[in-house]
């Protein structure tokens, strides 16, 4: 079989990438490893930057987050110094975020691809993506696409097709971990909440009306089965200091899982036949809430370049792909890291091995940050660019 685009995985990249093919005339086969419901029940992300949301209803993929995701626009950062909050829709470029669980968008866009006509092949795994385009699957056929898009995250093929051939990663690894947690209750703040507590970060998100989404700075090795819901619920409660500020709205844990904080770059995402978009072009840690919007935007650029290969046989705009998104990507990387240091403070490392000076330092700077961001507008204004901007 060969057609113009064979795309490996079915999130958030090769979705939005599958679609702005199909609506160019391209034709194009998803090769996902999963099966549907499992690629439909996936919760991950849910907070879309205003790129992302223009990109989505620019070409027709925005209905279901337009009517069913909230508007977002502040957030609270607490600590042993008080709380104060951020309405970022009032600085910087003005911009917000749109909370749509990343789960209902992959359903939208799913949906959205089959009714353009696409073809997507669930429960095939790609073992292999050879240089002449041609991908084998696990079962046993070959499909040979003009183009290989590598959308599979950062465990996926693509990537390992690309640093086996030579392609080097520029990585950092921020030594701490976070226990995601899902649970059903409301939000407990109208903000994202962010308390900076010498046990360690914690993190509010909303979700929808029912479902919110915490986190929990843990160390590195954490078993998530450690983690009762009584214990979940406590800790919790201690670092958002709910003796002083009120008390957070509590309910079931519907899922808990342990998210290692690393963050990566391949130096090219892609080469000849094969290009790559979202986790498998690079990793960035949660910190800023920035992995999905980063694979809009470059699977927003990747299409644009593939269609001008594909009808106009010209592949300029594939060789300038990486320098494209590269400048983009790193702010976004340079952000999540700076957000890494004011949430998280010294690692646990730090406060264990080199017990004081090191520790004290880091602990004040992380305080130096936050007052920063607490008294000057100029700051505000930086920040809130760079927390919703793409
Ligand atoms: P995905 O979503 O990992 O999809 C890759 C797909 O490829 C399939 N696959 C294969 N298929 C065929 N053959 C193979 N050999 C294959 N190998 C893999 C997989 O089954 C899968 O379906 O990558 P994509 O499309 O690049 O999208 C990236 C985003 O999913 C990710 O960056 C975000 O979820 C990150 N992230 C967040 N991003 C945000 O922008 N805002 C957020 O609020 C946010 N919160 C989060 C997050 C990630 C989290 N975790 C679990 C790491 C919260 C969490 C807890």
């Amino acid at each position: 079989v060969q057609v113009g685009v064979v795309i490996v995985g079915a999130g958030p990249a090769g979705l939005v990438l599958g679609n702005l093919l199909l609506d160019r005339g391209i034709d194009c086969v998803i090769l996902e490893r999963r099966g549907r419901e499992a690629v439909e029940g996936r919760a991950r992300a849910g907070f879309l930057a205003a790129h992302s949301v223009r990109v989505l209803t620019q070409h027709g993929l925005a209905d279901g987050l337009l009517a069913r995701g909230h508007t977002h626009r502040t957030c609270l950062f607490r600590s042993e110094h008080g709380e104060f909050t951020l309405d970022y829709g009032e600085l910087g470029r003005g911009e917000v975020h749109t909370v749509y669980p990343q789960q209902e968008l992959v359903r939208d866009l799913l949906a959205e691809y089959l009714r353009r006509g696409g073809e997507i092949r669930f429960d095939t795994e790609v073992e292999e993506i050879s240089e002449g385009g041609r991908v084998r699957t696990s079962d046993g056929t070959d499909v040979t696409g003009r183009y290989v898009a590598g959308c599979d995250g950062h465990r996926g093929v693509a990537r390992a097709t690309m640093t086996a051939h030579g392609t080097r990663t520029a990585r950092w690894d921020h030594g701490v971990s976070w226990l995601a947690v899902l649970v059903e209750a409301p939000p407990s703040m109208e903000a994202v909440g962010y308390a900076l507590h010498e046990r360690g970060f914690a993190g509010h998100m909303a979700r929808t009306a029912t479902v919110t989404r915490y986190y929990l700075q843990c160390p590195r090795g954490t078993d998530p089965a450690d983690w009762s819901a009584d214990r979940i619920w406590a800790e919790l409660e201690t670092r958002f200091r709910v003796d002083e500020f009120g008390m957070l709205k509590d309910g079931p844990v519907l899922e808990k899982a342990v998210v290692d904080l690393r963050s990566d770059v391949l130096d090219a995402p892609g080469d000849g036949r094969l290009w790559l978009a979202g986790d498998a072009a690079g990793l960035i840690s949660p910190s800023a809430a920035k992995g999905a919007n980063l694979a809009v935007l470059q699977a927003e650029r990747l299409a644009q370049a593939l269609v001008s290969a594909l009808k106009h046989a010209d592949e300029s705009d594939l060789a300038r792909y990486a320098a494209d998104c590269l400048p983009r990507v790193w702010r976004a990387h340079e952000f999540s890291h700076w957000m890494s240091g004011l949430l998280h403070g010294p690692s646990a490392e730090d406060t264990e091995n080199t017990v004081d000076a090191r520790a004290r330092y880091g602990r004040a700077l992380q305080y130096a940050r936050l007052d920063s961001l607490r008294t000057s507008r100029a700051h505000q204004d930086f920040f809130a660019e760079n927390y919703t901007g793409i």
